[in-house]
């Protein structure tokens, strides 16, 4: 990968892109091949300022040499170890410095693969809970419109993205709320929202329609991500997390991308002071070094499963990655740093500054609304007349020339940069973002 370009790029057909046009992106590549702190390098030897954290991911900036350190002395000393009626020390480690750092009473932790495997494993044991207290009749799962919960049978059923369900079969009894993008009343919001909080009836209406002793769980993102960032309206939180109690709903956050101190705790549910029954990380759980993800189930749930006799499993799940060794080690040496660095509070210590930066867009050309919280943020461009999406598009690639790397789904435009982003680096960042846009036909 050292020299791909001109004539010396590999042959690109075998690799079959994911979420990607493959043929476009062959016709005209774009690779990287080193990292460091907060910059990319590309094959042709350029320093781009990585805008959204690889992936959402890489919360601690890119090429940590004690996590690099740590994988390494892992596998050498002992590269993979089964976690079926077997175990390690590192796994048991891992999960009880997570337990340290979890919300109140979310303690039980479940190793898995990725963010798609966390959330179906958080579905899986809500369905495991009711049945195991006598309650088999609560299959049903809510999601929520615009939500992504992964790429899983599990998370495209309860996701709401149209283009990543359609193609496929779906779970049968799942429901939707209504999204909280609300242009008409919120654009320009700074944070939360204020409208919207009502929103969270739609979970009332379901109750209505189909019986809560039918309905196992309601599964949100607490700030929707991949739809294009939509913080949460103020109170919409705590009114699900009320409904939910009122009739034996398991609340599941997805915290796959708020997790690891994107909004200025360690997690989402301790900024907005709502806890879930279940949560599901990924990212930055190991600064993305490893994939790995983790369901942080609450006691209650957890010893509801937990029991009978004590030679049986008692839940009939897990893979062959669950607590990987080299994946656990990658784990402790990103939270040591999140700690040592205060990088779980530094979203919250920027953000202002991110916020008035992001702000500073308000009125640049084409710029029909402008979302943040924490360490995130999301400009919405106005779709040129019958090429929806093609702004967002020429917009990265325009980023990218100028030497930012952005995310774009449709035209939004979305940011989530490494914790570790400078104030002049957040000034950089956005005076790209306005060239960018006032660039664009
Ligand atoms: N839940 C949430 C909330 C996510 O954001 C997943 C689950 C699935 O994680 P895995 O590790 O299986 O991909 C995600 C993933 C983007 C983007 O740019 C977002 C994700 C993945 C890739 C791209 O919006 N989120």
């Amino acid at each position: 990968m050292n020299d791909v370009r001109g004539a010396n790029r590999p042959d690109m057909s075998a690799f079959w892109m994911p979420f990607t046009a493959n043929r476009r992106f062959k016709a005209d590549p774009r690779l990287l091949v080193a990292a460091k702190g907060m910059y990319y390098r590309t094959d042709d030897g350029r320093e781009v300022m990585d805008g959204c954290a690889g992936l959402w991911c890489v919360n601690a900036g890119h090429g940590r040499p004690e996590i690099a350190e740590a994988v390494g002395r892992q596998l050498e000393a002992m590269d993979y170890a089964p976690s079926f009626q077997l175990g390690h020390p590192l796994a048991f480690d891992f999960a009880a410095e997570l337990a340290k750092i979890a919300p109140a009473g979310l303690d039980r932790i479940f190793f898995a693969g990725s963010g798609s495997e966390a959330v179906d494993t958080a579905l899986k044991i809500a369905l495991a809970y009711h049945k195991a207290r006598g309650e088999g009749g609560r299959t049903r799962l809510i999601g929520r419109e615009r939500g992504y919960h992964g790429v899983g049978f599990g998370g495209i059923s309860v996701g709401g993205l149209v283009n990543n369900r359609r193609a496929f079969t779906l779970l049968p009894g799942v429901d939707h709320m209504r999204h909280t993008l609300d242009l008409d009343r919120n654009a320009f919001s700074r944070g939360l929202p204020e409208h919207g909080a009502e929103l969270a009836d739609d979970l009332e209406r379901i109750v209505a329609l189909h019986g809560a002793d039918t309905i196992a769980a309601c599964i949100v993102e607490p700030v929707a991500g991949s739809a294009g960032v939509l913080p949460p309206p103020k109170g919409y939180l705590e009114r699900l997390r009320a409904t939910c109690d009122k009739h034996g709903i398991l609340l599941i956050f997805d915290e796959v991308i708020t997790g690891f101190g994107r909004t200025g705790e360690a997690f989402a549910t301790q900024v907005f002071g709502v806890t879930p029954d279940l949560m599901s990380t990924a990212k930055g759980l190991t600064n993305a070094a490893f994939p790995m993800g983790a369901v942080f189930a609450g006691r209650h749930v957890h010893d509801a499963i937990v029991q009978g006799p004590e030679h049986l499993i008692e839940l009939f799940h897990g893979y062959t990655y669950s607590g990987h060794p080299a994946a656990c080690a990658a784990g402790l040496a990103a939270l040591d740093i999140y700690k040592r660095e205060g990088l779980f509070t530094r979203a919250a210590e920027v953000s202002g500054v991110w916020e008035d930066a992001l702000h500073g867009l308000k009125g640049a050309r084409h710029v029909i609304d402008l979302r943040n919280f924490g360490l995130m943020a999301a400009v919405d461009l106005e779709p040129r007349p019958g090429a929806a999406g093609m702004r967002g598009y020429e917009a990265m690639l325009k980023g990218l020339e100028l030497g930012l790397l952005m995310r774009f789904t449709g035209d939004t435009l979305a940011f989530s940069p490494p914790l570790i982003i400078s104030e002049a680096e957040i000034g950089f960042l956005f005076d790209t973002v306005r060239k960018v846009v006032e660039s664009l036909d």
